[in-house]
């Protein structure tokens, strides 16, 4: 379907279309009778590409306007919206440039329309009342940003720290005066009260660019390990106080630092003297939806990666913390608290209790909060889509009961830094962190507005279910609060050349009814960063370190893997134990399409001659689920099963919880010299994929979503497109094919996987971007003062007056009713 033409970067597509459509004009205007003759509808590219193959039926003349400037229009537009005589186009030509026409069928004028107006047309499908009131609510957010700054490149979005860099550096260049903001900023750096950096004896850019040339002098006389508190008397008096180093060479390297950034800042200084900046100590993490623990919860509804990640995120931020606050020469513990709900139902997890310490970490607890209703604590797990009712009281400081109040009381004073984690952690972290005047960070994991189709303009339809309305309404305010946001991946923010990104996709939508939003997030914005999630290596090392190996699992695993008889946790057997493994595990939703891998090797004759299946998830017996979604994966596993005779070369296992023997179990897959396939119709990351990769494990994973760009096709592993499962399934059955005649392939992209890992997919990394962030973000919330604030207040109104009363329409569950989950 690609075209062969482009449009030069300056030509927009209104300008480009009448010539287009003038050049196939007896074909275009069959083909735009086709668009109306339905009436009122949205169109996507294939409804588009369909009706235009009825409309010329000649393939030569088809090919030929696909191939010209038309073909390259029709290929970039998003949707189209028929409301007849018109059509309307949102043309994406590159990621975050979004373009809006419309054209009459009539006469096929082109005119550009405004967001607004694209929106408004949408809203004629739906609700036309709502579309023609001149009254309907409009949000714009970017109307408060103009002040801030912008990126210009779709290939620079996500690096936005890199970009704040050099834009503080223009802000403090030329006379030194202009440093004064950074000056104002090392005074007020102090922890619980006790002044770091600088005292008031250097409270102007002369005096400190003064004091740190005598300063620079005194160190290159000393030894460079020469400890601070050799000299720490005699720097406090020239108005130096602790934060530098713990060594002279230390102290005299982020003096250098300063004073570059006070004489000529560049960029470069600037990024290595915040990160020694002493601002970060006390971390607040909020996760509250799902059943949030260490141990036996994996699987429970709701609770998935996300667990995991800030579980192995702690311990990584901990750690750098600590090995910072060192060279900072202070005696400082840091502390870090998962913020999650208490469930008093727990069903035999830990979730009821209030504070538990975090296995592998020194200073860093889960701290459980119950939520409030009016008859009291709500006793029972609650979906993630019908949490809202508790957040604002839960993250209040007005009762002792109220977790921002235990926050504090637990930390002795406020935390340096929030991160909100899913659309429920964002919004109580924008909550506490408005409140408290903190830095800021979200973290959406997966938005879910992207996951369902035109769930924006549908909302009334799905409302009932999933409450989108609450949650798109709270990720538009949080990404809008937050100083910071951190995306696992590029396509996180901005999608790829042909679909747009998750964030992109708040960038304007409407809800028919409520409000339009015309500017919802601007991908643009520097507040985006990517810093991508590892797995923990001391669990998910390669399968070549034999001394590590965990070989006390090794008879489950074989128990696990191959005996005969099906049980409580597996079905299904291998009759051939020499072929390699290729393997699969995820929760048993529909999008992880672990249904679609059985049906794929089912069908593939070849593939299954080569390999055998081992998939992880879910449960066998449907009555064992209350998940509807979960349930009607069962019963098509069963049923594909049974099709495909799979008996003999499939082997299904049960959802697993403990993490060190599924380690184990990717390396014994590796052993079989397998691989792991991650076929899901959507990722948002995939950890499951990094696992495996850490294990040496060769990796097939969907090429929608993350997996996408963590894994480079056919160096560190292949892309698989989920719409395909022949060509994923045949590609699967080449590789193995390969490894036959090619003893060393299998290594090669074992350890091309690995290598890959660890440049770009560590814990180490990651904690190191964020504590970046969280300091450069600190100095540039201050620097935007006012604007920051005139966006609050808005934040503000459009919270009490819209989210808080959307939240009403949740129902609030009875305690004697059982529970029923929602789909994952
Ligand atoms: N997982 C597990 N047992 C299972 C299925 C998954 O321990 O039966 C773990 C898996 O190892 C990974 C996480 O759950 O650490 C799933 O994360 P991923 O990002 O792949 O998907 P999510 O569930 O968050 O959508
Ligand atoms: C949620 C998802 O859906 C996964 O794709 C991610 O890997 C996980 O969260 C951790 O961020």
């Amino acid at each position: 379907m690609a075209s062969a033409a482009v449009l030069k970067r300056s030509e927009s597509i209104a300008d480009n279309m009448p010539d287009a459509l003038r050049q196939s004009r007896y074909h275009m205007k069959k083909c735009f009778a086709k668009y109306i003759e339905k009436g009122k509808r949205i169109m996507k590219l294939h409804h588009l590409m369909d009706e235009l193959e009825k409309a010329i039926d000649d393939k030569n003349e088809r090919t030929q306007v696909l191939e010209g400037k038309l073909g390259y229009i029709l290929c970039t537009t998003q949707e189209a919206i028929v409301v007849p005589p018109h059509v309307a186009f949102a043309v994406r030509q590159n990621p975050g440039f979004w373009e809006f026409v419309k054209v009459s069928a009539d006469d096929l004028s082109v005119e550009g329309i405004t967001t607004t107006d694209f929106l408004k047309f949408k809203e004629m499908v739906y609700d036309e009342k709502w579309a023609k009131d001149e009254n309907a609510l409009e949000v714009d957010f970017a109307s408060l940003d103009s002040s801030i700054p912008h990126l210009t490149l779709s290939s620079s979005i996500g690096n936005g720290l890199s970009f704040v860099s050099k834009f503080m550096t223009s802000k403090l260049n030329g006379k030194v005066e202009n440093a004064q903001p950074l000056v104002d900023y090392l005074l007020s750096l102090n922890h619980q009260g006790e002044k770091l950096m600088i005292n008031s004896t250097l409270d102007t850019a002369l005096k400190l660019q003064t004091a740190l040339v005598v300063a620079e002098v005194f160190l290159s006389a000393l030894p460079k390990d020469t400890p601070y508190q050799e000299f720490e008397l005699r720097f406090k008096q020239w108005g130096f106080e602790k934060g530098w180093g713990d060594t002279a060479q230390r102290v005299k390297e982020t003096m250098r630092a300063v004073s570059e950034v006070v004489q000529a800042p560049d960029p470069m200084h600037m990024e290595k003297l915040f990160s020694r900046l002493p601002t970060i100590f006390n971390v607040v993490i909020f996760s509250p939806h799902g059943y949030f623990g260490q141990s036996d919860v994996l699987g429970l509804p709701d609770t998935g990666g996300q667990v995991v990640y800030i579980l192995d995120q702690v311990k990584a931020l901990e750690e750098e913390l600590l090995l910072r606050i060192k060279q900072q020469g202070l005696n400082v513990k840091p502390q870090i608290l998962v913020v999650t709900r208490l469930i008093p139902d727990a069903r035999g997890t830990k979730c009821n209790q209030e504070l538990e310490a975090i296995n592998g970490t020194k200073h860093s607890n889960i701290l459980r909060v119950p939520f409030q209703t009016e008859n009291g604590v709500l006793q029972r797990w609650v979906s993630r889509f019908d949490i809202y009712p508790y957040l604002e009281k839960f993250s209040q400081a007005c009762s002792k009961k109220d977790a921002t109040a235990k926050i504090l009381d637990v930390m002795e004073g406020n935390p340096d830094l929030v991160i909100g984690n899913y659309t429920d952690g964002n919004l109580v972290a924008s909550l506490m962190a408005n409140k408290l005047g903190i830095t800021q960070g979200t973290i959406a994991h997966a938005l879910e507005k992207t996951k369902y189709e035109d769930s924006d303009i549908k909302w009334k339809e799905l409302d009932p279910k999933y409450h989108f309305s609450c949650q798109f309404i709270a990720d538009t305010i949080s990404m809008n609060a937050t100083d910071f946001v951190i995306a696992s991946t590029y396509q996180e923010i901005a999608g790829s050349k042909d679909r747009p990104g998750q964030y992109e996709s708040h960038s304007a939508f409407t809800l028919p009814g409520l409000c339009r939003v015309i500017s919802g997030i601007n991908v643009f914005d520097p507040k985006f960063n990517i810093a991508a999630p590892g797995a923990d290596q001391s669990v998910y090392f390669p399968h070549t370190e034999k001394q590590r190996r965990l070989t006390s699992f090794h008879p489950a695993i074989e128990e696990l893997l191959y005996s005969k008889e099906d049980n409580n946790e597996h079905i299904g057997h291998l009759g051939d134990k020499k072929k390699p493994i290729i393997f699969s595990m995820a929760r048993l939703d529909v999008v992880k399409n672990i249904s679609g891998l059985t049906e794929w090797y089912g069908k593939n004759k070849r593939l299954r001659n080569l390999v055998n299946l081992v998939v992880v998830g879910g449960f066998f017996d449907p009555s064992k689920s209350k998940d509807r979604e979960e349930i009607a994966e069962i019963q098509k596993m069963h049923a594909l099963i049974e099709k495909y005779q799979l008996k003999g070369q499939i082997r299904w296992i049960a959802a697993q919880t403990d993490r060190q023997r599924n380690s184990e179990l990717y390396r014994c897959i590796a052993d079989t010299k397998g691989a792991f396939v991650q076929p899901a119709l959507y990722e948002a990351f995939g950890l499951t994929v990094i696992e495996a990769m850490n294990c040496g494990l060769p990796t097939f994973a969907t090429n929608q979503g993350g997996p996408a760009e963590i894994i480079v096709d056919g160096v560190s592993g292949f892309h698989i497109d989920p719409s395909y499962g022949d060509d994923a399934s045949n590609k699967i059955a080449d590789f193995f094919e390969k490894c036959k005649v090619d003893a060393t392939y299998w290594n090669k992209f074992s350890i091309a996987g690995l290598q890959r890992i660890n440049e770009c997919y560590t814990w180490k990394i990651y904690a190191n971007k964020v504590l970046n962030m969280a300091s450069i973000y600190s100095f540039w919330r201050r620097l935007n003062k006012e604007q920051k604030q005139a966006k609050l207040r808005y934040i503000q109104m459009f919270y009490n007056l819209q989210f808080k009363s959307l939240v009403k329409n949740v129902p609030i569950p009875s305690e004697e009713a059982s529970t029923v989950p929602k789909p994952n």
